[in-house]
């Protein structure tokens, strides 16, 4: 028999909540896990990309400072014949005692001109860089995150 004109009045034929979810647990996992999908997609949304040129127009890091939070991406332009290396604010120009620090590795000629390395911000302490090659820190080429 066909239910639907068996229904004289729709209101009270119409089907319960419990049929259409027979399992109230399955709809409430759905619901969690829609919320995760959410919170998930506005991290995602909120997280950035950073360029930085290396030595693109001479010992510079271009822009020389940025402002980074947990979960952004900074992408190094090594330009050739540069490198970025992190190292203490309070001894300029020496390489950071492995704590958590980053460098890029020598910039290979193979790189025909143009060499990326990617760094994942996992942390929003201050972060300072430099040029390693010669006397390119000394002479200025120095840059950071989320500087004091
Ligand atoms: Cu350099």
């Amino acid at each position: 028999m066909d239910v639907s004109l068996s229904c004289r009045r729709p209101w009270k034929c119409s089907k319960s909540l419990s049929t259409i979810h027979p399992n109230p647990t399955a709809r409430s996992k759905f619901t969690m896990y829609t919320a995760a999908v959410l919170l998930l997609a506005a991290a995602l949304a909120t997280a950035e990309v950073h360029t930085v040129d290396v030595g693109e127009g001479g010992l510079v890091f271009e822009p020389q400072t940025l402002t980074v939070k947990t979960g952004d991406t900074v992408i190094f332009h090594l330009y050739p014949r540069h490198n970025v290396m992190t190292g203490p604010f309070s001894s300029p120009c020496t390489p950071t005692d492995g704590d958590g620090g980053f460098y890029s590795g020598e910039f290979d000629d193979t790189d025909d001109g143009e060499k990326k390395f990617v760094v994942n911000v996992t942390s929003e302490d201050a972060a300072y860089y430099y040029c390693s090659v010669q006397r390119h820190c000394q002479n200025g080429m120095v840059g950071g995150w989320n500087l004091p």
